[in-house]
Order: C-alpha cells, then structure tokens, then sequence
C-alpha cells in the first residue's frame, strides 16, 4: 500500500516496436487502472539484454517505449514511469530471489525454451533466470496486481511461488501478486499464422501491426490477414483468422464478439477486414501524434525520467531494506 492505495506493477521490453498484441494485451488496460492503484510501468531494459542488443538501439528504443507509455495516455505525474536499470534494487533482488528459486522450476519455463531455441547462439544464464528478475521486479514494489497478457502467466505463477517461499522462511516479507487479465485481447495472434501469438521480434513484417504503423500500412495488413475460405464471420476456434480479427474488433470497441457476429451478419471478409482496420487506425492515430510531439520534448521527458527513477528508488529500497535484513545481511554503518 502506498497513501491508502493497492500496488501494481508492470514493464514491456525494450526490444523491437510496440505491436498491437501489446497495446491490447497490456497497455489498454494500464490506462484504466491508474486511478484505482498506485502504478509503477518500467521500461525493463536489464530484460532486454538477454538476447543480444546494439547498444545505440537499444538506448533509442528504451526511450521510444517510455515516451510511448506517455503517448498512450499514462499520465507521468500519477504513474511512476521509469527505467528498471534506473533502480539498482532490481538487480539486487534478483540474485537474493536466485538463491530461492530451483534450478527444476527454471526448466519448465515454456518462454525460456521458445527463446532458447530462437537463439541458440546464444543461451546465457539471464535468458535462464528472467523469471526471477520479473518476480524481483514484481516483489520489489510488493505490487498487488500485474496487468499483462495470457503469455506471461506462468513467470506470474512462479513469482507467486518464490515469494510464498520465501515467506515461509521470513515471515510476511512480499506481498502475493495477482495477474490481471483483460477480458479481450489478452493474445492477439499473428496476422500471418492466427496459431502463433502476434510478437515484436516476428520476422514477417505482415505478421504484426506496429503501434506506429500509419493508416495505409494497418489497412493493408489487415487486408492481407490469412483466414479461412466460408466468409462467414463467425467467433469458432476452427476459424481463428477470423475469430483474432473479431477479438481485435471487440478489445478496441468494447463490443461483444456475439455482437460483432451480428454487425456483421450477411457481410463477407473484405468489408469486415477493412472495418476492422479503419477501427484500428483510428484508434492508434492519436497515440502516434501525441508520440511525435512528445519526442521533440527532450526536457520534459528527462525531467520525468530523473523524478520518476528517484520516486521508483525509494520504494524499492524500503523492501530491499527489510529482505537484507532477512536473510541476514549486516546493517550498513552510516
Ligand atoms: P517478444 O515477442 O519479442 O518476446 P513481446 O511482444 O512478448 O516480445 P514483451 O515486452 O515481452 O513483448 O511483452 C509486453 C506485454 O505485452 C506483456 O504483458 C505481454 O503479455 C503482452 N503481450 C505481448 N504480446 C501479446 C499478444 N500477442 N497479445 C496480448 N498481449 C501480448
Ligand atoms: N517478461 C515480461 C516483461 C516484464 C514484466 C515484468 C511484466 C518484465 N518484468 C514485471 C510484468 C511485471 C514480458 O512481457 N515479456
């Protein structure tokens, strides 16, 4: 709790650009709930580089996504925004949780062997212990509730065993985090393979809509989108073409996938993939102006980055302070 309120805290990658996926699966739903909890949103940059970044990229694009969190409507001064390597806490936490979490557990993580295989050129031990950096992040700021889409449930579940672990040892240290959900578009599928979930590091570009995308381009990939031959619009798992263009549709107008069958009733493909195209454009249109006049503002953006890393500090330190203590490591003498 922080001045009466319950915690939450979530963070996005800095690699590659926003899709879609993310905005309906994450970021709509950070929006609605900044009123009701005291939010932390990281731009996780020590999670990047897991796999292998270019240094000046990486830099342009953490900057990107945290300016993007703005752009999208999180207001800077009610949400804390900042960059997880900003917050030493982070890193520290995770190698206390490391000592706490089994090798057994790691290996079950289905994310760790998607990437795995993606670059076995490179399998370091911080692809292997990602989940224990999430859960220190979580644990960090004893948040209540983390919004995030269906992929990141199980690092949700293994975060919940670490800090009930640890508890049984300490006594009440970390607050036992919750997912949070959206009821629509917690995974939004690739345009290209409807099996596949929709992700930044997608190779097709046709795959994924980027947050950036303009109207023309989001049309054109809608209209490209794989589905099946009856022209029916209709919600069925054996349709998943048309049954991710229908969550889509939903998760941006709030309708009902039952009520989208109904608009729809009679109309074939084309009408419905452009509909859905133009609803999506529409909607990303106003985050993309915002985006390009915040970036010319250099100064404010620091001046958010610099308060907000300090704001994130110091919750952080209050429970790293109280888990060193813990685990027995000696006071610092001031
Ligand atoms: P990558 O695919 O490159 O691993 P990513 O697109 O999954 O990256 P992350 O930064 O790992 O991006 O995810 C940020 C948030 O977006 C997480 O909460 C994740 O659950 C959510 N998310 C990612 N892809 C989707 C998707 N296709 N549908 C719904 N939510 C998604
Ligand atoms: N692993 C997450 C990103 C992430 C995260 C977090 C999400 C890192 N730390 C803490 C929620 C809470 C992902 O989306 N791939």
């Amino acid at each position: 709790m922080l001045d009466g309120k319950k915690m939450l805290f979530s963070g996005m990658q800095a690699t590659g650009t926003l899709t879609l996926g993310n905005y309906l699966g994450a970021l709509k739903n950070w929006l609605t709930m900044s009123e009701e909890y005291e939010c932390f949103y990281s731009v996780v940059d020590l999670h990047s580089i897991t796999v292998r970044q270019d240094p000046a990229e990486l830099r342009k694009r953490a900057r990107n996504l945290l300016t993007l969190y703005i752009a999208a409507g999180l207001d800077p001064v009610k949400n804390c925004i900042y960059y997880q390597s900003h917050v030493s806490g982070h890193a520290e936490l995770a190698w206390i949780l490391n000592c706490f979490t089994y090798v057994g557990e790691l290996n079950r993580m289905t994310q760790f062997k998607d990437k795995a295989a993606k670059h076995a050129d490179n399998i370091n031990a911080g692809l292997y212990t990602y989940p224990v950096l999430m859960a220190a992040d979580i644990l960090l700021f004893q948040a209540d509730v983390v919004p995030v889409g269906i992929d990141q449930m199980q690092h949700l579940e293994i975060t919940r065993d670490i800090a009930e672990r640890f508890n049984n040892i300490y006594g009440d240290v970390f607050t036992i985090p919750e997912a949070y959900l959206g009821k629509t578009g917690a995974k939004i599928m690739s345009l290209q393979e409807p099996t596949k979930k929709m992700s930044k590091s997608d190779e097709n570009p046709n795959a994924s809509i980027l947050l950036m995308d303009d109207t023309d381009t989001i049309i054109r990939k809608f209209k490209r989108a794989v589905t099946d031959s009856d022209n029916t619009i209709l919600y069925k798992d054996e349709k998943p073409g048309i049954k991710n263009l229908i969550d889509i549709y939903s998760s941006v107008t709030g309708k009902t996938p039952a009520e989208v069958e109904k608009e729809f009733d009679g109309k074939g493909y084309g009408d419905f993939k452009l509909a859905v195209g133009e609803t999506v454009a529409d909607m990303l249109k106003p985050v993309q102006d915002k985006f390009n006049e915040l970036s010319k503002d250099k100064e404010y953006i620091d001046g958010i980055i610099k308060a907000n890393a300090e704001k994130a500090s110091y919750v952080a330190n209050k429970t790293l302070r109280k888990v060193k203590k813990k685990v027995g490591f000696p006071e610092m003498i001031r």
